[in-house]
This record gives C-alpha cells, structure tokens and sequence, in this order.
C-alpha cells in the first residue's frame, strides 16, 4: 500500500486530498498541531469511520518546528509521497502577523525540505505554493516562468519557500515540486475567507440572523477554482517522471461583485441591500487581479479543473443554509 505523509490535513485541501488518496488505495498520515484548538471537522467522517481511522489514516502530533518529532514520524511512517499544505494562508492576517506567517509558512517549509535532504528514502515532496508569489505581476495570465512580484507578507513567504523549493530540487535533486494554486474554494473553505464569509452571510441574512455583511475591497479581481479539483492537480504533480512546478488555476476571471451576485441569486436576495464597506477589511496592500495560465499543468499532467465558480458557489450557499438551519434549530 502507498503511503503518503501531509502537513495541513485538517485544512480544506488537506481534507479533500485525505479523501482522493484513500480512494485511490493509499495509506494516510496526517501531522496535526498539538497546540492547535482546530476542530477537525473536515475530517469527522473519516475519523469516526473504524474501517478508516486507524488502520488507512492515521494522525500524529507535531509542531513543524519541532525539527525532531517531524524526521521520527517521516521515518516511522516512510511514506512515498510527502503533501505539505499546512500554513498561515490568510493574506489579510499576514499583515497582523508577518513574522509568525514567514516563519510558518517560509522557514517551515525550510525545516522541511532540510529534513528531506538527510533522509535515506526521500518521499516525492509537494509544496502547495500561491498565486500571491506574483502580487502585481507585468504579464497576464500568470504561467511558472512569470517573475514574482509579491506585496503581502503572505505573498513573500511563500515566494521564499517556492525558490527554496525550485533550489532543493536543483541543488539536491530532490524531487519536490511547487503546486502553485490560484484561489479555490469549497463548503469547506475557513469562514475568513471572502467566497465562504460571502455565502455564510448570504444564508444567515435568508435565514434572519444577520441583516448585514461587512466587507472590504469588491473590486478584487481572481481566478477561483474548486479545491476538489486542486488537491487532484496536486496528486498528478507527483506522478510526473520528473519533478516540476506547476500553475494550478482556471483562466477564468471573476470580482467580488459577481461572487456577491452569484450567492445573493441563490437565495433570492439584492446583495445592494446588504453589504457595507468597512475599512478594517481592506488590506494595506490588496493584489488587484491574478489570473492562472495553466497550460503546463494540462499538457503535462493531463489536469483540467472541472467545476465552474457559479457551481461552487451554489454549492456553499446551499451548504452553509444547512448548517444556518441546525444551528437554528438546536
Ligand atoms: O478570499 P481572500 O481572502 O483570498 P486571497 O487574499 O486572494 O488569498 C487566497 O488565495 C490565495 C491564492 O491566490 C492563497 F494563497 C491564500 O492562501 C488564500 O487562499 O480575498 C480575495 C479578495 C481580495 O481582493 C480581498 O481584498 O477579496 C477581497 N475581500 C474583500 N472583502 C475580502 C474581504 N477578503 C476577505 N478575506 N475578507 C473580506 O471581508
């Protein structure tokens, strides 16, 4: 059986990835934080399933700092092939918390690729990078030769760990490649983030537990994808002969406003009626528009995303007016 170690599980991508290789027959290890009060939601219904949890999935606690307890468990469980999502991925948060942020998702990323580089067995390595490596980009849409240009302290953490990346896979010739992801989104996409804050509200306001939504800059313009979608680019990554870098995105173009109106239809709601502008939401620094070119990623790898944003959309309102509902109800 294959055996494949992530950072991140219990995160969104970490979550569906869990489910794409169980399904494809694999052994699964998840490092997760001791000290983290994350609810494992994501995971629940594979984690309360005996058939799953203990003998298919398997967790282990670590920090990712703690440089010791990481190699024992690379070690221990010798997995083949080695997803790390885990991070401070909130760009707005970044900007509260630079240094925690760079040394999270920056010298962890390090920590790990050092731990790489010692070991016997190297697992294939997967870095989940960002778009946010190329802030305000000269070129568009955004391939894997595109300069990176980053403006947030999230968008430079994340261009140091994909250069350390590139170099490891250079200088070591260790296979590690960057999956370097455009926004994507889920039901279970982090409540902060703009597509979930926007269709969480969207369901609350429907349902009359809240009148208003409270947002920031609606003229950002992204490429969002669904995660579904990505985590498979992520595991086709590491299936290539040779490893490499690769944009993860859709080429289609979206802004706020039309999020705002996707989710707002949904319910039947004048999102005009809702939303407020306050400046708390709006970032000292915002990337106006980032759109993927990915190319590489479909002739190489064979990926091509598969659900549209509209689809996604409709699906997190129709999630999060379930989830408004029980909480109602109890
Ligand atoms: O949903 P967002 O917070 O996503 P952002 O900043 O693009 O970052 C996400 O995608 C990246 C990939 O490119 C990831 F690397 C990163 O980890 C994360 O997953 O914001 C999207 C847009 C921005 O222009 C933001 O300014 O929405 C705008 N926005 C407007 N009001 C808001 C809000 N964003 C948030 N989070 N909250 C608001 O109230």
């Amino acid at each position: 059986m294959t055996s494949a170690l992530i950072t991140g599980i219990t995160g969104q991508d970490g979550s569906y990835l869990t489910e794409l290789l169980l399904a494809k027959g694999y052994q699964v290890h998840g490092i997760v934080r001791r000290s983290s009060s994350t609810v494992r939601q994501r995971l629940d219904h594979l984690t309360s399933d005996p058939d799953v949890y203990g003998s298919r999935l398997f967790l282990h606690y670590a920090e990712l700092e703690d440089v010791t307890t990481v190699r024992r468990i690379l070690q221990k469980t010798r997995p083949a092939e080695f997803y790390h999502l885990a991070g401070q991925s909130h760009v707005g948060t970044s900007f509260e918390v630079p240094e925690s942020t760079c040394e999270f998702s920056g010298m962890g990323t390090l920590r790990l690729l050092e731990i790489l580089r010692d070991l016997d067995n190297q697992p294939k390595f997967l870095h989940a990078s960002s778009s946010e490596i190329f802030g305000r980009p000269q070129v568009s849409p955004q391939d894997e030769s595109t300069p990176m240009n980053p403006v947030t302290p999230y968008g430079v953490a994340k261009a140091f760990a994909t250069q350390m990346v590139r170099l490891y896979r250079e200088s070591y010739g260790i296979f590690s490649c960057n999956a370097i992801c455009f926004n994507h989104e889920s039901p279970r996409r982090g409540e902060s983030f703009v597509t979930r804050k926007i269709t969480r509200s969207a369901a609350r306001i429907r349902l009359g537990l809240q009148t208003e939504l409270a947002l920031g800059n609606l003229d950002g313009r992204r490429d969002w994808g669904f995660a579904g979608d990505y985590v498979d680019a992520m595991w086709r990554s590491l299936q290539a002969p040779t490893p490499n870098d690769y944009v993860i995105a859709t080429g289609q173009v979206h802004s706020v406003r039309e999020v705002l109106q996707m989710a707002f239809d949904e319910v039947e709601l004048n999102w005009q009626d809702h939303v407020v502008i306050d400046p708390k939401f709006i970032r000292p620094a915002d990337v106006e528009l980032l759109v993927g070119d990915p190319s590489r990623a479909r002739e190489r790898l064979g990926w091509k995303p598969l659900q549209d944003l509209a689809t996604t959309i409709r699906q997190m309102v129709r999630a999060d007016l379930e989830i408004t509902r029980k909480e109602l109800a109890s």
